[in-house]
């Protein structure tokens, strides 16, 4: 990492470096230099990305027709390039990084303060699809092919469960069959996806709330940021995934299940938010956004248990049971919004047109 510092074209010399952020995939820094600037290092997973400079060619591109769209430059993450002049640098080890201007005076939360916090996440979301919408959508490249492809992610489960590299499937029994007895209804996104019922735009793909950065004083929406699945998806999944993880009443790896809930009104606050930002949905767009939230919330589910099956070799852990968690707070929080599904489906439907 130290090597990597001083590979990029900073304003002054790094002095300091300190690690950054929680995100599962990446490893994150934060380099200060001399003239105190602050820049963002990253080095890019190699597990999860298999086409790296495919993946930054669509972040020059992507941030390129943001900055030309919005006016306020801190709204965009700010490539630094290497001192070759490329997007990336790679060391001895074959390992890429990255750099990004510090945006100063922000902060990313991991939960919302309250229903505000979430709803300005939810404007920015709405907001990054919409100043997409004319974007050439076909010259992006898929950086993790079948991403929310959800009969895709099953089939690889299965596969997983078939193989029980860890010997672990034995003790899993109750979640498997909870996901297995609603794939039916997960893979239904995916099939209007094919069938063109659904219109595909360009997404983000991983609509976090840590994924977008607040104005520090005003906690107005600023900047998203982890652009690396930025590609070509449904509507359904960013708002599916928003909502999975900011709308949710614990955090992603809580061990007391009982605290897990879909909170309503934060799901009506997002919906409230996002929809408009968006612009121009179609209702049956609106109408699957429940649907998005359940599909996503379930695939994460068998995201992270299928990572607990394969030994933990795509999420960085910090303990051995720590993807199994992941995956009951995510069961959990399906079972809880098939109690409340009314609820959401009365979320979205005032923004019906017809
Ligand atoms: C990963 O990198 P991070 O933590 O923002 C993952 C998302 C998952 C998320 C679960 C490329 O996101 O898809 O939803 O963890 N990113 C990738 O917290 O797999
Ligand atoms: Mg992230």
């Amino acid at each position: 990492m130290e090597q990597a510092a001083y590979r990029f074209c900073f304003d002054g010399v790094p002095i300091r470096c300190e690690p950054l952020g929680m995100g599962h995939i990446n490893r994150t820094y934060q380099i200060v230099t001399d003239r105190e600037r602050r820049y963002v290092l990253q080095r890019i997973s190699r597990t999860a990305f298999h086409d790296i400079p495919g993946l930054m060619e669509n972040i020059a591109a992507v941030t390129a027709a943001l900055a030309q769209r919005s006016p306020d430059p801190r709204s965009v993450l700010r490539l630094i390039p290497a001192s070759d002049g490329g997007t990336f640098w790679t060391d001895g080890e074959g390992e890429a990084w990255r750099a990004f201007a510090y945006v100063e005076d922000s902060i990313c939360l991991q939960t919302p303060r309250d229903a505000g916090d979430f709803a300005q996440s939810a404007a920015a979301f709405g907001r990054f699809q919409r100043l997409l919408r004319d974007f050439p959508a076909g010259t992006l490249h898929e950086t993790i092919p079948d991403f929310h492809n959800t009969p895709a992610r099953f089939r690889r489960f299965r596969q997983a469960l078939a193989a029980d590299v860890c010997g672990r499937a034995a003790s899993v029994r109750p979640e498997i069959e909870f996901l297995l007895s609603r794939e039916e209804e997960c893979c239904r996104l995916q099939a209007l996806r094919d069938s063109g019922e659904l219109p595909l735009r360009v997404t983000h793909n991983d609509t976090k709330l840590n994924n977008v950065l607040l104005d520090a004083k005003t906690r107005q929406a600023l900047c998203v940021i982890d652009l690396d699945t930025v590609m070509p998806g449904l509507v359904a999944y960013d708002f599916g995934d928003a909502i999975r993880f900011g709308a949710s009443t614990a955090a992603e790896d809580e061990t007391d299940l009982s605290r897990v809930s879909l909170s309503l009104p934060m799901f009506r606050a997002f919906a409230d938010a996002f929809i408009p930002a968006c612009g121009g949905l179609t209702d049956r767009e609106i109408e699957t956004l429940p649907l998005g939230a359940k599909t996503i919330t379930a695939e994460q589910g068998l995201r992270f248990l299928t990572d607990y099956l394969e030994g933990d070799v795509y999420y960085s852990v910090s303990r051995p049971e720590h993807n199994l968690l992941r995956a009951r707070t995510q069961l959990r929080l399906v079972a809880d919004m098939e109690k409340k599904w009314d609820g959401m489906q009365a979320a979205a439907a005032p923004y019906l047109n017809a």
